[in-house]
Formats: C-alpha cells, sequence, structure tokens
C-alpha cells in the first residue's frame, strides 16, 4: 500500500515537473521573441456603430460604389462592373504593422469575381483597374482572386504582389508572373467570415488566413511569406474590391491596424508626454493615497484582528505558489491544444461527410440516369468481379494444400524417427533380403553347376570343394553383411541424434 501510493506520488511529480518545463519554454518563449503589438484605432474599422450619421466612416474615406453601413462596408455589390474602396485618411508613421481583416465574399454562382485586395500603399489607389484599385502602386497588395482569368485552374487563391509604382499589373495572368507569393484558397461562401492577418515585420511579410470554417477567430492557417521585402515606411491602409460579368458581394466586416515595435524598441507611451512638473505632482499625490491606504490597513487590522494576512494583499509569491500557477498555465496550454487538435479533426471529418455526400449524389443520379443497357454492362461486370474472385479462392486453396504439404514435409524432417524413417528402415530391409536372395541363388547355381546332370547331389558323399565357395564362407559372408547393417543403423541413429540438436 505505502509503495503504491510513494509511486503515485512519484508519477504525479513526474508529470508536474514536465507541466512545469512546459510552462516556463511558454513563458520564455513569449518573453524573448514577439514585437509590442499596439491597436491603432485610427487606421482601424469595426462595427457595430462603424458608420457616422453623415454616412462617412470616422478616418476612413470610402469611393466608388463602396456603401459603409452599421456593421460592415459592402465594398461591391454583386451587380457588373462594380469598383469600390476604402482608404485611411492619414499616413501610418509606424514602420512594422498587423493587420486583421474580416470579410466575406458571396455569390449565388459558382464561379465569381473579380476579387478583392488589401493594401499597404504610400498614396491612396482611390479607383482603378486592379481589383477597383490603382495601377502602378508603390508598396505592396494582396490580392484575394475568385476568377480565374489564365485559366490555370488556380483561382480562388491568396496573390501578394509587390510594387515600385511602376509594374502594371498582369491582369490576364492573374498577376502569377508577378507574385511575390500565393496560396490556393476558396473564400467565397463561406459559413463564417474569412479572417486575413497580414503581419509586416522586420522586412518579412506574412499572410495568415481562417478559412471561414469555424467561428473560431484565432484560426488561421500559414498561407504565404515574403522575405527581406522593403515597404514605404509611411504609407496609407486600404481594401479594394470589383466585379466584372461575374459579381459577387465584398463585404468587409472589420480592418483591424496595430504597430509593431521591436522589444527594446518600444514606442514612447503617454508616461513621456506628461511634463516633469505634472509628473511629479501625480507621484506626490499617488504616495500620499499610498500612505493614506496604509493606514487605514493598519486600522483596519486593528479593528478586526482576527481576520489576519490576506493572501491578496501579499504582493509576493512564495516558490510553490509560482509552481502551481505555471502548472496551472502549462495545462491551460495543453488544454488549448486538445481543443484545437479536436477541432482540426471535426473540420476533417466534416469534409470527409461531404466528400461522401457529394459521391453518393453523383452515384444516384448516374442510376436513375443511366438506363437497361447499363445495367446489363454493370452485370458483366459484376460476373467478371465474381469469376475473378472465384479464381482467386481456387489459387489460394492450391496455395493452401501446397502449403500443408510443405509443413507436413517440415514436421517429418522434424521427427526423423517418425514415418519417413521407418519407410526407409523398411526399403533397407527389403534390399538387403534381395541381396540375400541373390546370393543364395548363386550359391545353389554354383552349387547345382558343379554338380554332374546325372547324378543325384549326395552332399555328404562329395570330396570337400577346392572351390571358390564353402558353407563357412557363406556364413563369414552373412556376418559380414549383417555387421555392415548394425554399423548403417548405428550410424544413422547418430546422424539423427545431432540433426535433433538443431531443432
Ligand atoms: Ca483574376
Ligand atoms: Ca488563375
Amino acid at each position: 500500500m505505502a509503495t503504491r501510493e510513494r509511486r503515485g506520488g512519484l508519477a504525479a511529480a513526474v508529470v508536474a515537473g514536465v507541466l512545469l518545463a512546459l510552462g516556463r519554454a511558454a513563458v520564455a518563449a513569449e518573453g524573448s521573441a514577439g514585437p509590442h503589438r499596439r491597436f491603432e484605432y485610427k487606421y482601424s474599422f469595426k462595427g457595430p456603430h462603424l458608420v457616422q450619421a453623415d454616412g462617412t466612416v470616422p478616418f476612413w474615406a470610402h469611393t466608388g460604389n463602396a456603401i459603409p453601413s452599421a456593421d460592415q462596408i459592402r465594398i461591391t455589390t454583386s451587380l457588373k462592373s462594380q469598383k469600390g474602396s476604402v482608404w485611411t485618411k492619414n499616413k501610418s508613421i509606424f514602420e512594422y504593422w498587423e493587420v486583421e481583416v474580416t470579410f466575406r465574399v458571396t455569390g449565388r454562382g459558382r464561379i465569381g469575381a473579380d476579387g478583392l485586395a488589401i493594401w499597404f500603399t504610400e498614396e491612396q489607389g482611390m479607383e482603378g483597374p486592379v481589383f477597383g484599385a490603382a495601377d502602378r502602386w508603390n508598396g505592396v497588395g494582396i490580392f484575394f482572386d475568385s476568377f480565374d482569368n489564365d485559366g490555370k485552374k488556380n483561382n480562388p487563391g491568396v496573390v501578394v504582389v509587390g510594387n515600385d509604382g511602376k509594374l502594371q499589373y498582369d491582369h490576364q495572368n492573374d498577376g502569377s508572373t508577378q507574385a511575390l507569393a500565393s496560396c490556393q484558397r476558396d473564400f467565397r461562401n463561406k459559413p463564417y467570415p474569412v479572417r486575413a492577418k497580414i503581419t509586416y515585420y522586420q522586412k518579412t511579410l506574412t499572410v495568415l488566413i481562417n478559412n471561414g470554417f469555424t467561428p473560431d477567430k484565432e484560426d488561421y492557417e500559414f498561407c504565404a511569406k515574403v522575405e527581406d521585402m522593403v515597404l514605404p515606411s509611411q504609407g496609407y491602409f486600404g481594401i479594394s474590391a470589383a466585379t466584372g460579368g461575374l459579381a459577387d458581394d465584398h463585404d468587409v466586416l472589420s480592418f483591424l491596424t496595430f504597430q509593431l515595435t521591436e522589444p527594446g524598441k518600444e514606442v514612447p507611451t503617454l508616461d513621456a508626454e506628461i511634463p516633469e512638473k505634472d509628473k511629479e505632482k501625480y507621484q506626490e499625490e499617488f504616495e500620499h493615497f499610498q500612505q493614506e491606504l496604509d493606514k487605514k490597513k493598519e486600522e483596519f487590522q486593528k479593528e478586526h484582528p482576527d481576520v489576519q494576512g490576506q493572501p491578496a494583499d501579499d504582493p509576493f509569491e512564495t516558490v510553490s505558489d509560482r509552481e502551481l500557477r505555471q502548472i496551472f498555465e502549462g495545462q491551460n496550454r495543453i488544454h488549448l491544444e486538445i481543443k484545437q487538435l479536436n477541432r482540426q479533426l471535426d473540420m476533417i471529418l466534416d469534409e470527409q461527410r461531404r466528400y461522401v455526400s457529394v459521391v453518393t449524389e453523383e452515384i444516384a443520379k448516374r442510376g436513375s440516369a443511366v438506363s437497361g443497357q447499363q445495367g446489363q454492362v454493370s452485370q458483366q461486370e459484376i460476373d467478371t468481379v465474381v469469376k475473378t474472385q472465384e479464381e482467386v479462392i481456387k489459387q489460394v486453396n492450391e496455395m493452401k494444400n501446397a502449403m500443408a504439404d510443405t509443413l507436413r514435409l517440415i514436421s517429418g524432417a522434424q521427427h526423423p524417427g517418425s514415418a519417413a524413417g521407418v519407410y526407409e528402415t523398411t526399403q533397407h530391409f527389403n534390399d538387403i533380403k534381395e541381396h540375400l536372395h541373390v546370393v543364395k541363388r548363386d550359391i545353389e547355381q554354383l552349387v547345382q553347376r558343379n554338380m554332374p546332370s546325372n547324378e543325384k547331389p549326395k552332399c555328404p558323399d562329395l570330396p570337400p570343394f577346392p572351390s571358390c565357395l564353402s558353407t563357412v564362407h557363406f556364413f563369414i559372408f552373412v556376418a559380414v553383411q549383417t555387421v555392415l547393417f548394425i554399423a548403417y543403423i548405428m550410424y544413422r541413429s547418430q546422424q539423427e541424434a545431432a540433426a535433433k540438436k538443431f531443432f
């Protein structure tokens, strides 16, 4: 009982240790690499009160067919040849940034057009031929291209195109000749809004896409990455869309911008902007407040001596407290990971279910559309299949028999004293018997030859043979044969014994 408890304790300690290590690793990873991220409300929009009374969006300018409403901006409606765009009114003044754009591209057609573009450019590209925005831009455009202009069956897709202000967009090839990176994603008609997270940090542009299959906002997948990318240090954020002969609704639900700063290069906070004099005043006030609070605390403790040492008052955590907290955090992380895996599994299952239903439908359709002739063909096919199967079974049976024979032989070899051995011994006996018979016959013949044909054999009367064979000779011969035989048998049994050692 005691050992079991100790073992249980040991296991718990090991688990705790692993979790602790995980927690520490996570904390370390978080602390070292991540940039400082600050929300920039002047470069963002989001519902539910997106539009002002005069129909404009604060800090944003919209053009073309774009229609802002309370909870989204419809950049184009699903009508032919529409163009629209929305741009920040001010240039950003930060080097690195991250934008999270939530949008929906919906249309009744199996194919839609033209697509949607997210921009960071030196100038606002208010109107033009590139997804509703101006060509020859200086900066980067991330294009969600619905329509397959070059017929390579790679749309809808996401393409990143950089431009220094001189390049003309290769519309006929879906920008594939100019793409810095791309990925194929179907972003049209999804159950939940599609999300794009575009990060420009340390000269690397990364595009992550949330496919809109789940309501989980953080369910991003990697799409594209461009390294050593030089973008204008200041620029406008924008989003544009266009329709052609085919048309989709292009709705943007939110555009959130964050400023990214490298660790150690944090932006001057409000602290630095406060004048030194005010700062001193605030500091004084704060200290005064602190003293008051301490006094009150002491008074309270005097009045209630039984309520002592509340943990909330303790600003330091003990080693065990910290470890417990880290274990808790590690567990939370594991829990989240498991949840994510579960979600991915659900998605895969969902896809599979859809494939199965599509295949079933297809089969059903074919079954109903096809005439009896096709039915005969399928009957023939079934017959062929049955025949092949019978053939296979026959061959398998043959193989089985051959296998059984082989097995029998092997077992015979493994037990040489049994059937095969007995058979061989009998054969030898017979051989010897035959030999003996032959010898006997020869002797008889010899005897007869040495006798005169007319005389009756009178064995005792005959003078002793000077010939080659006498009775003594005969017996010696038989004795030699017997000795040889016994020797053979002994040799054989020895060999068997030796062979058995190997089995
Ligand atoms: Ca296209
Ligand atoms: Ca294409």
